[in-house]
């Protein structure tokens, strides 16, 4: 706990900004131990740089095991994620000294491939995504900095047209529970196969990654329940999910916190996709949150402009690291990171 703290206050320093340097990543102590403990997961892989003298962590890179497909080959690899070097020590040339070590005691492993995605682009992407927002809190989104008023757009007609209502149209939608587990995560890796690129989760780190966590990750299953003779059997046909992740709001008199909820694997059978991710903004919406991401990855371009998503600036570039194959479409992409 004590060095999760230490990890928390160098991201909350100093990780990801956006361009204009008004809003910084700031993720909750409970999300840094769900993303860095899943199945395998590897202390060695968590690795930072102390200063000598107050031995105060500077710089820090994670690493986690996860098996991944690339076009139809599947193998072990490691997400590499939380690269960041405080801004003290900045264009010294530590970022490379971390990726060469998270390489050295990866390889030692008998792992040689890693994916990891960023917003600067880089030698040997495989492929580019982008960010869409939809507006949940039109009204706090403007007062932060996040949205500007369109001209001739009054803040009442805006927070109109991002309305939604209380409750979702599904009724049967609900939090997914542990004995929802093998029904899910039989429907979503089904569907993942259809892509280029995309994550293989065993059943134990579907669990870890996608079972509710209060803040952190929630998810919702739709269930048909068939009834064969006395038997009453549940199906589920429908999933939806997203994390939770807040940024600073930096230099703001009054807000200090944008609450995001970002999409993170949906598979719709029984009903329209983009009728489920209607539901899914709902939720996120009634969970507190100000605003829905999504990438344009997988089959999100089906429900981005018919729920008012709006596109969000610069690209998120997807890199498979030691593993020549051709680039590919931001719809063949399944791969979500955080
Ligand atoms: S992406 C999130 C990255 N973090 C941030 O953006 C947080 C805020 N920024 C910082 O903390 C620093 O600016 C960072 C760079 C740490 C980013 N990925 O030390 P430097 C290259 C890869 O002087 P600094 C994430 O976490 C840059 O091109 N390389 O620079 C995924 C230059 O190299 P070259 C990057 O600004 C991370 C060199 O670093 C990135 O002080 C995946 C300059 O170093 C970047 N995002 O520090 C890492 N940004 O001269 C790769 C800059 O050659 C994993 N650089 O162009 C590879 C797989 C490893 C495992 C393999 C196992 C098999």
């Amino acid at each position: 706990p004590d060095q999760r703290t230490e990890v928390y206050d160098l991201l909350y320093q100093n990780y990801v900004e956006d361009d204009d340097c008004k809003f910084r990543f700031d993720y909750s102590p409970d999300f840094l131990t769900w993303a860095l403990t899943p199945p395998g997961y590897s202390q060695s892989f968590h690795l930072g740089v102390r200063l000598t003298k107050s031995n105060r962590l500077m710089a820090f890179i994670t690493a986690v095991p996860a098996k991944v497909r690339v076009y139809d080959v599947t193998k072990d690899m490691v997400e590499v994620n939380f690269l960041c070097v405080h801004k003290k020590l900045r264009s010294k040339r530590l970022a490379p000294v971390l990726i060469k070590e998270i390489t050295r005691v990866v390889n030692f492993t008998g792992v040689f491939q890693a994916v990891y995605t960023a917003g600067v682009v880089l030698p040997g992407h495989v492929g580019s995504c982008r960010y869409y927002h939809r507006t949940l809190d039109a009204k706090k989104l403007i007062e932060v900095g996040f949205t500007r008023l369109p001209p001739r757009m009054t803040m009442a007609r805006m927070q109109k047209n991002y309305k939604l209502p209380i409750s979702t149209s599904l009724t049967t939608l609900r939090p997914m529970t542990p004995k929802d587990v093998p029904g899910a995560h039989k429907l979503v890796m089904k569907y993942l196969e259809k892509f280029k690129l995309s994550v293989v989760f065993s059943e134990e780190e579907f669990a870890h990654w996608l079972l509710p966590r209060k803040g952190v990750v929630s998810s919702f299953v739709n269930v048909r329940t068939k009834v064969e003779g006395d038997n009453e059997e549940e199906e589920i046909t429908d999933f939806c999910s997203y994390y939770h992740l807040h940024s600073s709001v930096l230099g703001h008199p009054t807000h200090t916190t944008l609450y995001a909820a970002y999409s993170f694997y949906n598979v719709a059978t029984s009903v329209d996709l983009t009728e489920l991710m209607r539901d899914c903004l709902i939720l996120a919406k009634n969970e507190g949150h100000d605003v829905f991401n999504a990438l344009n990855l997988m089959e999100n371009e089906r429900f981005l402009s018919d729920l008012k998503f709006g596109m969000g600036d610069g690209n998120l570039q997807y890199y498979v690291y030691n593993w020549l194959c051709p680039t590919m479409e931001h719809g063949d992409v399944a791969l979500v990171l955080l």
